[in-house]
Parts: structure tokens; C-alpha cells; sequence
């Protein structure tokens, strides 16, 4: 693609003016003094870890180490330019790919995680999306403990964000409802630069027009059917990742406070001593291997290597289900079946539709340079500005033939993304509540070896019949009267004229996925065999080991998952200082 080239080369001649503070900042393993002592070793620097590091350091008492297998995310244009999000350099990704997915034909997918400071959220597509009050009331149950329900958390949101005006200032009322918003959080969220545009404004007389969707002003309200203008974690036009927001420069500045790069955790270490399993000491290894360091934790070690990495130094640490280490010649420490189960994630599926409009092309150079006078235009935007969340009709045969995935009656069972390209309208409808589950084992007893990541899609029969009903719900709304004059045809996939064989190998050829991988660490009650760790997020059996990060939340919930790990944390923290 030359249009990619020429981006790569105008990215490659802009430094942008971010300050690169040393000091607190180590770049590898050699700078850590082998007489440093911390009481906290939080593991992983994504949404997670950076909250619960930043949020720990906070208390003058704490003395934390917060160590991550990617370099500095300061000082990177793309990864700082919204607009950049497709584009941002391989060297921040662990470049997983998938098993071959049965349920994709034998099709392995690509799957990119971030390996960078600020994980996932440094490389994410920034929306933020809350979810249903459903999905955080099915924690609640799951886990006994009621701190973990939609109320409960409710607080946190609005600790964590920071409501700020749209890139270049423009007024956005009515866009959202300011009752739900944070005024004074570190992680700031905005709508978008530029809007209503004419295509949004046929959205909203549309969801006028029609009842199956209505317009719905407040989507983070916990009740997010409908269609919504979409608000993202930018700040004054700049990607708002969780280290921008928790660990930028007065987070740096404090002396308890040590960040270490480009530095791997292999595995988690249990103290000889100890009657019971007491694990608060981590092997840490230069980024691709290398001789490893030893560094115990006063307090506690806490793992947020994400959906994939936690589950991962687990298993390469003993912890897991016995017969399946045994395979791979790791001694077991611990026999905890369920880590790396319960995989679950959102599949997407492309559909489009031929339209009346005309393709605006964007002058990328022009656009470049006007971020960089001013943080507004087109590249201070990252996705679509609105997105639709649907359920499956009450009267569709498929919800008296399964019993209905979805956390309650609030919770969508679909997201479709609205995007105009002049001669076509396109869209992604997510299945936001599979049945499918897949799964994260390790290759062998080499801790360096990528994990097995098996994401199960369609492996469930409910999955690829509610696929067809979103495509269904995707149909209806751009036959709605607003669109008569604009939207021309459908393109399909359509599952009402194609045969069933010819839909699902177009659905196995064409899915993919918006990186949302949840559960391989799942919560569960105190006392439940079940799951890995307890309502304190402490590693059941264990003494001294936590996890805070996307692994535990036991079921996706029904929106993009970046606002739910961010409150997960914020509440995680919490429980932490109360302990100590
Ligand atoms: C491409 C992409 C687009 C997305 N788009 C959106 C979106 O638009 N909106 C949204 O809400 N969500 C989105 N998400 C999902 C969201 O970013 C994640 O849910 C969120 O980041 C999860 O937080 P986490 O702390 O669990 O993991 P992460 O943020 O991924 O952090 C894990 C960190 O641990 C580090 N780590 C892993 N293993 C080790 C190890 N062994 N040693 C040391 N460090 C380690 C990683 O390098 C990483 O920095 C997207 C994700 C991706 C990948
Ligand atoms: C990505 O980063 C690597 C390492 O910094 C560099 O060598 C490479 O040229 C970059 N690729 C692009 C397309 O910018
Ligand atoms: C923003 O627009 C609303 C109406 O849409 C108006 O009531 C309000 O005064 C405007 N605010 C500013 C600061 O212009
Ligand atoms: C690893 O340790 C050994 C023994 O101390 C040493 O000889 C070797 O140089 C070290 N390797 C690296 C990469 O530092
Ligand atoms: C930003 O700069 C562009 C020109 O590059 C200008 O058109 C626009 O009005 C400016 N916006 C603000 C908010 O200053
Ligand atoms: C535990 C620890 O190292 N605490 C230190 C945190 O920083 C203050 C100064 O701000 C020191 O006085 C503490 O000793």
C-alpha cells in the first residue's frame, strides 16, 4: 500500500515535544540496583498495572515496582496521534496469532496486544464504552461480593475519568449526559473533533423514525441500547493511554515510585520458608531472554500482564491445571484448573451497503500538520463518531432455543459500528455475548515460548445464529426512512439469500476480532472451587499474589473492554490500601 509507506516516512520525520523523564524511569534490568527493596511488585504497565502502581505509589508508605516487557511510550507520534491507530509499528506488540480456529474453518488470526507502556490502551482504538449495569451486577453475583455490582462501582468510574471538551473545543451538548461523567479523574474522554456531520444527522432521524432503535443521548449510563455519539479516551486531541494518564510526569516524580522496561516476567516464585504457598518473588529476564533477576516483594507481587500474559506466567510458574502442565514437563505448585479457561472475546463481522454519498478523501500531510499546530482535524479522531447497541428481538426462535448469554435484560447482544465511505456504508456487527469459549495454555516449559492462544470462536452453534440475527438488526436500520434517498442496497453478506454454507464460509473467511479477550483468570466466590482468584482478586491457595487486569472479569461485557479493566483497578486498589 503506498498510502501506508508515505505515512511510515512522515512519521518517521516528526519528534513530537513530550518530555522523557529519567530517573524513576529504568530502561533495563542492569539499571535496578540489587539493594532496591519495594513492598509492591505490580507486573504488566497496561490499564491494570498502571492504575494500581500509580494509585499504590500514591501513599508516601508504599514503595512500588512496576515492571514491563515494552519500552516508553513518551515520545512516540503515532502512538499519540489518534488517527494513527491503524498504523502504529509492530515493535509495540507482542505479535501473537491465534491456534487454527476450528470454528474459522482451520483459519490462525493474527492478534495484536500492546508491548509498551501503557499496554493495549498505548495501541487500542480509544472508545469507551462502559457497558450494561448487567454485566457489572453478573460480577456481583459471580463473585458474592456485592462491591463488585454496577452501583458499587459506579464511584470508581467517575474517579477514574475526566470528561473534557471535544478536540478544538466545539459545544457537544446533547451528545452525552454530563450526570455520568468524571470531572476530575486521571483518564480523560471526549467526543469527538468534528459533528453532527450530515451522515450523523440521518442516524439520529432515523432512530426517530423507527422503534427498534432509539437514540440514546447517555451510552456509560449503564443502560447503553441504542444509538449513542461515541466518546474516547482522547485528551486535547492526544490518545489518552493509561500511562499518559497515571503514570505521566507527577506520577514519575515520586520517589516510591520505580517503573522498569523492557524487562519480561517469566515466572512467580514461592519463598522456601513458608508453611503455606507464599509467592511474592518475581524472575524477571531482558525483553526475549537473557540471565534472569530475582526481586522479592515486602507486601505483595500483583500480576496485570493482561488476558493473555497473566494466565501465561501462571502456568510457566506451576500454577494451573496439574495434567496439562505435567504435559508440558512444568512442575506443579499449585493444581488450579481453571487457569487460562473461559476465554471469551468479540468476533466481528464486516457487512456493507451501497449509498448515494461521495468518498472524502483525506489529505494526510494537511491533516498531519494541522494535529501538530493545534491537536484538531481529522487525524485527532480515531473511529467512527457513533455506534449502535442492539438486542435480539424478544420473538426470535433463537432466544426460545438457547438460554440467552446476555449478563440481563439491559444488556445488548450486538454492537454495529456506523462508518460512511461515500459509494459504500460499512459496518462491523459484534457479537458482544458469545457462548463460545476458548483457552490459553504454554507451548512448552520454556517461559520465553508465546503462549497457545485458542480464542474458540463459533465453536458454540448459538454464536454463528446470533451472528445472523445482528446482520438481520443491521438490515432493518438502513431500511429505516431516513436513509431511503442514501443507502441504495444491501451488499451482505446477507443470511437471508445466501445458502447456510455459503454465509458461515464467508463469515469463517472475513471475522475478526476488536481484541477484547476476558475470563482466562476468572473471579469467583470465596470458597468456590471454581475460578482463580477470590472477591479480593487474591490467587486462590495463595498468600501474596494478586491479579488486576482483564484476565479476572469473568464475562465480556457487552462493550469495548478498556472502561471496565480501568474500574476493575481503580476498585482493586482499593482493597489493596485497605490491607496494608
Ligand atoms: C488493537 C486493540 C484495540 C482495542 N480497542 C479498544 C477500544 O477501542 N476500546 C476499549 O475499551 N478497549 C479496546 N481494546 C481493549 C483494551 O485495550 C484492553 O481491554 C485493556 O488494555 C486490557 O487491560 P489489561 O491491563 O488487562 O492488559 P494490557 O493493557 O494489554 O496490559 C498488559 C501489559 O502487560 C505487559 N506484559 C505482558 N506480559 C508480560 C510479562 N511477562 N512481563 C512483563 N510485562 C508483561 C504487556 O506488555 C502490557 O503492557 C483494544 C485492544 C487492542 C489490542
Ligand atoms: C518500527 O520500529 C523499528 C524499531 O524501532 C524500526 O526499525 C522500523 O523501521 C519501524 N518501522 C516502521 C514502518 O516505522
Ligand atoms: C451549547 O449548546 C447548548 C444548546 O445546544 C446551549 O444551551 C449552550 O448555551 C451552549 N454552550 C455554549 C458554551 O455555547
Ligand atoms: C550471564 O551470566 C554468565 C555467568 O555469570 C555470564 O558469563 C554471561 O556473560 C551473562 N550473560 C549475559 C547476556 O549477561
Ligand atoms: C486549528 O488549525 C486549523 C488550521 O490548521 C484551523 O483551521 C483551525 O481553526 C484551528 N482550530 C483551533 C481550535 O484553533
Ligand atoms: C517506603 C519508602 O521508600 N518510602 C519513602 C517514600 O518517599 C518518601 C519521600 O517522599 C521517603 O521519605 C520514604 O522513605
Amino acid at each position: 500500500m503506498p498510502g501506508l509507506t508515505r505515512l511510515a516516512s512522515l512519521v518517521s520525520l516528526i519528534v513530537i515535544g513530550a518530555s522523557i523523564t529519567n530517573g524513576k524511569v529504568l530502561s533495563d534490568l542492569t539499571e535496578l540496583s540489587a539493594q532496591a527493596s519495594f513492598d509492591f511488585i505490580v507486573v504488566g504497565g497496561g490499564v491494570g498495572g498502571s492504575v494500581v502502581a500509580s494509585r499504590l505509589s500514591e501513599n508516601p508508605r508504599h514503595n512500588v515496582l512496576l515492571v514491563e516487557a515494552g519500552p516508553e511510550n513518551q515520545g512516540v507520534t503515532e502512538i499519540a496521534v489518534p488517527g494513527f491507530f491503524f498504523f502504529i509499528n509492530g515493535t509495540y506488540s507482542w505479535g501473537h496469532t491465534s491456534t487454527p480456529q476450528v470454528g474459522l474453518g482451520g483459519r490462525s488470526m493474527p492478534y495484536t496486544q500492546g508491548r509498551v507502556l501503557g499496554g493495549s490502551s498505548s495501541l487500542n482504538g480509544m472508545m469507551y464504552t462502559r457497558g450494561s449495569s448487567d454485566d457489572y451486577d453478573l460480577w456481583g453475583k459471580v463473585s458474592g461480593d456485592s462491591r463488585w455490582s454496577w452501583k458499587n462501582l459506579f464511584p470508581y468510574f467517575l474517579k477514574n475519568e475526566q470528561l473534557v471538551p471535544p478536540p478544538g473545543g466545539r459545544n457537544a451538548t446533547g451528545q452525552y449526559d454530563p450526570r455520568y461523567h468524571g470531572r476530575n479523574g486521571p483518564l480523560h474522554v471526549s467526543l469527538p473533533w468534528a459533528g453532527p456531520t450530515d451522515f450523523d444527522l440521518l442516524a439520529v432521524k432515523n432512530a426517530e423514525a423507527q422503534d427498534e432503535i432509539k437514540f440514546n443521548q447517555e451510552p456509560n449510563s449503564g443502560k447503553n441500547a441504542g444509538l449513542s455519539y461515541v466518546q474516547s479516551t482522547i485528551g486535547n486531541g492526544e490518545r489518552w493511554s493509561a500511562a499518559v494518564g497515571f503514570l505521566g510526569e507527577k506520577a514519575r516524580e515520586r520517589p516510591n515510585l520505580t517503573i522498569l522496561l523492557n524487562t519480561q516476567t517469566t515466572r512467580v516464585l514461592p519463598s522456601n520458608n513458608a508453611r503455606n504457598l507464599d509467592i511474592r518473588t518475581v524472575e524477571l529476564v531482558p525483553l526475549g531472554g537473557g540471565n534472569a533477576t530475582i526481586v522479592a516483594a515486602k507486601k505483595e507481587v500483583i500480576l496485570s500482564a493482561g488476558a493473555f500474559g497473566s494466565p501465561t506466567i501462571l502456568l510457566n510458574s506451576g500454577i494451573g491445571p496439574k495434567k496439562e502442565l505435567n504435559k508440558v514437563k512444568v512442575k506443579t505448585i499449585h493444581d488450579l484448573p481453571d487457569v487460562g479457561k473461559g476465554l471469551s472475546d468479540h468476533l466481528i463481522f464486516p457487512v456493507a451497503w451501497s449509498a448515494n454519498g461521495v468518498a472524502q478523501p483525506v489529505d494526510t500531510a494537511a491533516a498531519l500538520e494541522q494535529w501538530q499546530t493545534n491537536r484538531t482535524g481529522p487525524l485527532s479522531e480515531a473511529v467512527g463518531h457513533q455506534i449502535i447497541f442492539a438486542r435480539i428481538p424478544k420473538e426470535a426462535q433463537l432466544l426460545k432455543d438457547y438460554r440467552d448469554p446476555a449478563s440481563g435484560p439491559n444488556a445488548p447482544h450486538f454492537e454495529i459500528t456506523l462508518a460512511s465511505q461515500g459509494p459504500q456504508v460499512g459496518g462491523y456487527v459484534v457479537l458482544l455475548t458469545p457462548r463460545s469459549r476458548g483457552s490459553v495454555k504454554i507451548r512448552s516449559n520454556n517461559p520465553l515460548d508465546r503462549p497457545l492462544i485458542d480464542l474458540g470462536y463459533l465453536t458454540d452453534p448459538f454464536d454463528t445464529l446470533a451472528i445472523k440475527e445482528g446482520v438481520r438488526v443491521a438490515k432493518r436500520w438502513y431500511q429505516g426512512p431516513a436513509y431511503e434517498d442514501y443507502v441504495t442496497g444491501f451488499l451482505g453478506p446477507d443470511p437471508d439469500t445466501l445458502a447456510d454454507k455459503e454465509f458461515v464460509e464467508l463469515l469463517q473467511q472475513t471475522a475478526g476480532t476488536f481484541w477484547h479477550p476476558v475470563g482466562t483468570n476468572s473471579i469467583s466466590a470465596k470458597g468456590s472451587k471454581k475460578g482463580v482468584v477470590d472477591s479480593d482478586l487474591k490467587v486462590k491457595g495463595v498468600k501474596g499474589l494478586r491479579i488486576v487486569d482483564a484476565s479476572v472479569i469473568p464475562y465480556v461485557p457487552t462493550a469495548h473492554t478498556q472502561a471496565a479493566t480501568y474500574v476493575l483497578a481503580e476498585r482493586a486498589a482499593d482493597i489493596i490500601k485497605e490491607d496494608w
